[in-house]
């Protein structure tokens, strides 16, 4: 029974789950990254703070269209996906940052419920508080208990409680950044999660024409080249290096064939890099590569055959009016 008078700090609750398996430390993966061929990092160290600040304002680019068309499915959908359903429903998220979009899906649960349960799942801290305590002001029928935690700690431990139904969101194409065997991998963990009636709702960028693809990830203004940058600075400012940031190029690549969007530094000259909390130097050759990251797009069909790979079936998609993007509700496939 929740009371409307209920005060938000009572509605919040953030638990801190410890790793369930030692992930590498950022400087462990930094030196494999460095002696690997090719040069590779992982993209998940892009958001730090600077990072995190980079990325809202890559969402607020007109050639970055995710987040907008993302927005808009869920504006113009969300009563239709909380009603694809059983009601009560209780929303978990993975990878939440800001959840901003995640409020659409919430005031419609609060339209045909009276009280929502929403698990943010994020390692970041600092976002799932900020994000967390402003939901609870915003709705005195929900209750918040995030996690800070990393999806594979949380996947694994029996911390997320659940009333009768449960959908597991995982919004904004974050899957496109797993390598396509990881991706089914990791839906495999989550349809583990799933009983019959629940549901995981995936956000997936659609592939399409590769001049908007690569704008997309290679603005006019600079800004996801100062992203992509910045993993430099935090590598400098973390483990004592002395990157020439300017020394590096942002770019791009489109792989048709496998939908794979990569993004890579790439040296300018023949460069040796100090990397002192390491105790290494770096050597790279002009025009050598680091790659930074990978975006995968999905066809309809391979959606489908990504959720088949992971014991789910697609039950609906939606799409935003230009068809770029794709909201798809996953169920267990029976
Ligand atoms: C946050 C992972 C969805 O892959 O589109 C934006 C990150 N990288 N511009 C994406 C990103 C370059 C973004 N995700």
């Amino acid at each position: 029974m929740l009371a409307a008078t209920t005060a938000p700090m009572e509605r919040l609750q953030i638990v801190t789950v410890p790793q369930t398996l030692r992930l590498p430390s950022f400087a462990e993966d930094v030196a494999a990254g460095f002696g690997a061929r090719p040069k590779r990092l992982n993209s998940k160290y892009f958001y730090d703070a600077v990072g995190s600040a980079l990325f809202d304002a890559i969402t607020q680019l007109p050639e970055y269209y995710l987040t907008r068309a993302e927005t808009a499915i869920l504006r113009e959908w969300g009563w239709e996906i909380v009603r694809a359903l059983g009601n009560p429903v209780e929303f978990v998220e993975l990878g939440s940052g800001s959840a901003a979009k995640t409020r659409f899906l919430i005031e419609e649960a609060l339209r045909v419920q009276r009280a929502l349960r929403y698990s943010p799942i994020d390692i970041s801290a600092e976002a799932l508080r900020s994000s967390a305590g402003s939901l609870v002001e915003s709705y005195p029928a929900l209750r918040v208990c995030g996690y800070v935690a990393d999806y594979l700690s949380i996947l694994d431990t029996p911390h997320l409680r659940r009333s009768e139904t449960m959908l597991v969101m995982f919004m904004g194409s974050n899957i496109g950044n797993y390598e396509p065997a990881e991706a089914v991998a990791l839906l495999r963990r989550v349809a583990a999660l799933l009983k019959p009636g629940d549901g995981l709702l995936l956000g997936a960028d659609l592939k399409k024409d590769r001049r908007d693809l690569m704008l997309a990830y290679d603005d006019a203004a600079g800004v996801t080249a100062a992203f992509n940058k910045n993993l430099l600075v935090r590598i400098n400012r973390e483990l004592q290096a002395d990157f020439d940031v300017k020394g590096f190029e942002h770019t791009v690549e489109y792989e048709e064939k496998t939908g794979g969007l990569h993004s890579y530094l790439t040296s300018r000259s023949e460069q040796d890099v100090a990397l002192g909390a390491l105790g290494i130097h770096v050597h790279f050759e002009s025009g050598e590569r680091i790659h930074t990251e990978s975006a995968y797009k999905y066809s309809l069909q391979d959606i489908a055959q990504m959720a088949r790979a992971a014991g789910l079936s697609v039950s609906r998609s939606w799409f935003d009016g230009g068809r770029r993007f794709s909201v798809n509700l996953l169920v267990r496939a029976s």
